[in-house]
């Protein structure tokens, strides 16, 4: 008798917008994993050739060459600007911005507030690792209390620096945002929920539903001046104290705020002459 084999069943490969190269970043660093998971959710909804993303200057920067999309390059902290830009004159367009905290909640504190303000349809991926990573791990809005950084080296002072800025916090007070969550690096349960997350803020620019934002904690093993599984642990048993987990605000799926004076997508569609084609 002879034996039938079973099906393989495959349980991990490359996602087809992710590229086969070996990234620049440090051992252990949470950027790769993030990438990964954006990678996953444009290829489950069938996006990759409508994306225009747009890249920060930090150490995702090289971006474009690890994920397979149309990408633009934004001077540090306008990719929200400039993905406005794209995103109005090409309704069909389905537009990502990916940045860090410095070049988010730094050097473009204006840019992402008024792009949310304003309900742009776009999504944007806000890497927070609490440090200027590319430079040489200065202190950021984002730095927790207490951390040492290079330019903090005996710690953040609120007496001298101001205390952490929860940037995402402060636009999901927003109406036009639509959704926004924190997710987290630390752990496949953790990755699994950023995914979902990833995965919301996503449908809800193809559904028109306004500007959405998911803050992924992540690490800078370099920065931080930790081992990578130092790192891990830092990010699950100390950062989150700072900024917790979870969904900050749901407004998809026809939950928007009653009172919120926030002219429908497709009303400023017309305005500006195009047709919304979303879903
Ligand atoms: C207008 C401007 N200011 C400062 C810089 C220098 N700069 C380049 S990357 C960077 C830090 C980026 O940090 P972050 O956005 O947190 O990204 P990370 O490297 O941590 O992922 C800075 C300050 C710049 N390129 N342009
Ligand atoms: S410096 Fe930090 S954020 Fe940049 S690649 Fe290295 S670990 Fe990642
Ligand atoms: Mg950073």
């Amino acid at each position: 008798m002879s034996a039938v084999a079973a099906a393989p069943r495959v349980v991990y490969e490359r996602p087809a917008v992710l590229t086969d190269v070996s990234t620049r970043y440090c051992p252990g660093c949470g950027h790769g994993v993030v990438h990964r998971l954006l990678a996953e959710v444009i290829d489950e909804l069938g996006v990759a050739g409508r994306t225009i993303a747009v890249a920060p200057v930090g150490c995702s920067v090289f971006a474009y060459e690890y994920l397979s999309l149309d990408w633009c390059e934004a001077p540090h902290g306008r990719a929200p600007a400039v993905a406005t830009g794209i995103r109005r004159v090409r309704p069909d367009a389905f537009v990502l911005t990916y940045q860090g905290d410095g070049d988010l909640a730094a050097i473009g504190t204006g840019e992402i507030v008024h792009a949310a303000a304003r309900g742009e349809l776009i999504t944007t991926i806000f890497v927070n690792n609490g440090i200027y990573g590319m430079t040489g791990g200065q202190m950021a809005p984002t730095t927790l209390l207490g951390q040492k950084t290079t330019s903090s080296p005996t710690g953040r002072e609120a007496s001298l620096a101001g205390y952490p800025v929860p940037m995402t916090e402060m636009l999901a007070v927003l109406p036009g945002v639509a959704f926004a969550g924190r997710g987290s690096v630390a752990d496949p349960s953790a990755i699994g929920k950023t995914k979902a997350m990833i995965r919301k803020a996503c449908e809800a620019q193809l559904r028109g539903e306004g500007f959405a934002i998911v803050e992924v904690l992540s690490n800078c093993p370099v920065g931080w001046g930790m081992t990578a599984p130092e790192s891990i642990r830092h990010l699950k048993e100390v950062v989150v104290g700072t900024y917790p987990l979870g969904v900050l605000v749901d407004r998809t799926g026809g939950k928007r705020n009653a009172g919120a004076p926030h002219p429908a997508p497709s009303a400023r569609a017309t305005r500006s002459g195009a047709t919304a084609q979303e879903g």
